[in-house]
């Protein structure tokens, strides 16, 4: 150990051979292992070293580029700015690491004793540094501990048979980038797959507890499996043959939002407070829903930044229990509601949707995927997507109506839906023409959907028949003869009381995209 205060002595004797380019590579991949071992452990959760790089990006960023990612770049706008932030965390990590790296090789030319307690030194001293920076981003100790003992692992991988203390040479240089490359590409391969497959510590929010009631066990009930079953038969049965279009119980559920990650909260400790302008101030943990006897229905939701034919629109069925009983016992003196949620999610409208409206905590048969909200989400009739608050955990009652999170950035989505028939699907059946999608109309109710080719006269095009429920869509079909040529396909939806679909244009921004879907097939 002596070779340590040996090392100590001549840091800042040598002159650096800084922005040396082995130390340089080096540190972008190990940069790039704690990304990546932090992953591995947390997954795609707030406990994720990206995450609160990600959500300082949504913060900070103005509300036009928002905006501007959201109605041009889709999804592809969320990827850029995760893409953004990933880039930011390595090159964090990278610049933590460069700065221990160069600190400790200015000890330049080490006498031979001293080369392996610094070559000793290297994994420590970055994985340590790492460790703490990661560790003060996320407040998380298993995804630090991931990512300071990927960034260990890396760095020391670089100096395996290296001397650390010496100068570099050409030869050592180039030993250095490959060993600790050769590191990341391996260790990188399982964290991907680890992270893929939610973290190593993803399932510990929802581990079982067998004192308290959780989402899983009630989906587990008999009388709830069946009844979920005999629905989904029935959805099975309903929907229309046509190849390429969601069946009526949607097999693929968009999800939209604010954050990239999951919140992890965890059904033993969530509870559901109903504060603000009320008589009496509530508070439900999950004993107390599970104490209701659950019911099912089918719900369709549309984010309000889809474009007109867009993917964001679907259908479940949904396993939970009506609000109004909660709410009842809390007494409200307001007209406005303003939910809060575990991600910071907030969302503002009047108190009388709310009355309506369903917690679920099952979906599709399964407890609420994390995704969607896990352990409980709100469930509101008729409105579009963005009142559906995940992760729910307050329901403020208020006198006046607030902007909640995206009203701040100048959208109005929490209001009822836009009526829509979309034109997903385009076959050809036994000669013919097929064409088909689905139609929805929010608690209005979709009653039929026409088609007009190149211009013609409406026809009435085939519907499946109505789920129950007030809120869920139905599908349609169309075929007619195919002569060779391209046609142009218009499809609209006509309302339960005959109000026949606008097909004045607008974009999604800011209340939702309206006009017929048309294609040419
Ligand atoms: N807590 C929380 N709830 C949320 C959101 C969110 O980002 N956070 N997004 C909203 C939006 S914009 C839509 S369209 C729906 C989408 O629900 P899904 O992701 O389950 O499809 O959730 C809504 N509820
Ligand atoms: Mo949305």
């Amino acid at each position: 150990m002596g070779g340590l205060s040996d090392v100590a002595g001549r840091i800042g004797g040598y002159v650096p051979g800084w922005l040396d380019r082995a130390t340089v590579v080096q540190s972008a991949f190990v940069g790039i292992a704690a990304v990546l071992g932090s992953y591995a452990v947390a997954g795609f959760t707030p406990a994720f070293v990206v995450a609160p790089v990600e959500s300082f990006l949504v913060v900070w960023m103005p509300g036009i580029v928002i905006r501007y990612a959201i109605t041009v770049l889709g999804d592809l706008g969320k990827d850029l700015n995760l893409l953004t932030a990933v880039g930011l965390a390595a090159g964090g990590f990278a610049v933590v690491t460069f700065t221990v790296l160069t600190l400790i090789r200015r000890s330049g030319d080490a006498p031979p004793e001293a080369d392996s307690a610094i070559t000793a030194a290297v994994p420590l001293v970055t994985g340590g540094a790492v460790l703490a920076t990661a560790f003060a981003l996320t407040g998380g100790v298993g995804s630090s501990l991931g990512a300071g003992i990927a960034a260990g692992v890396v760095s020391g991988a670089a100096e395996i048979g290296v001397g650390t203390g010496r100068r570099d040479t050409d030869r050592s240089s180039r030993r250095r980038i490959l060993q600790s490359g050769g590191a990341l590409a391996l260790g990188g391969a399982v964290a991907g797959v680890l992270g893929s497959r939610g973290g190593l510590a993803s399932n510990a929010a929802i581990e079982r507890n067998p004192n308290v009631t959780q989402p899983a066990d009630v989906m587990e009930r008999s009388e709830v499996t069946d009844g979920v079953e005999n629905r989904l038969a029935e959805a099975s049965d309903k929907s229309l043959d046509v190849e390429g279009m969601e069946p009526l119980v949607s097999e693929k559920f968009y999800r939209t939002d604010i954050n990239n990650t999951v919140p992890t909260p965890s059904a033993v400790d969530w509870e559901l407070s109903i504060t603000g302008a009320v008589q009496f101030e509530q508070s439900y943990d999950f004993e107390n829903l599970g104490s209701f006897d659950p019911q099912h229905r089918f719900m369709s939701l549309r984010c309000v930044g889809e474009s007109r034919n867009g993917d964001k629109m679907d259908n479940a069925i949904w396993t939970g229990v009506p609000i109004g009983p909660l709410l009842n016992e809390a007494n409200p003196r307001g007209d406005f509601v303003m939910v809060h949620a575990v991600d910071g999610y907030s969302v503002g409208f009047p108190l009388e949707a709310l009355e309506g409206s369903f917690l679920a905590y099952g979906m599709n048969g399964e407890r609420l995927p994390r995704k969607h909200g896990y352990p409980v989400r709100l469930l509101v009739p008729g409105h579009w997507g963005e009142v559906n608050a995940k992760w729910i955990e307050e329901i403020e009652i208020q006198n006046e109506e607030e902007k909640g999170y995206w009203e701040k950035k100048g959208w109005q989505g929490t209001g009822p839906v836009n009526t829509v028939a979309k034109i997903k699907a385009e076959n050809r059946v036994d000669g013919r023409i097929q064409v088909g999608g689905q139609a929805y109309a929010g608690t209005r109710g979709v009653s039929e959907v026409q088609v007009s080719i190149d211009g013609g006269e409406w026809q009435d095009a085939t519907l499946s028949d109505p789920l129950p429920g007030q809120d869920v869509w139905r599908q349609w079909k169309y075929e007619f003869d195919d002569d060779g040529a391209d046609h142009e396909v218009v499809a609209r939806a006509i309302e339960n009381d005959g109000d026949v679909q606008p097909d004045e244009e607008t974009g999604s921004f800011p209340s939702g995209a309206s006009g017929w879907v048309s294609r040419t097939v």
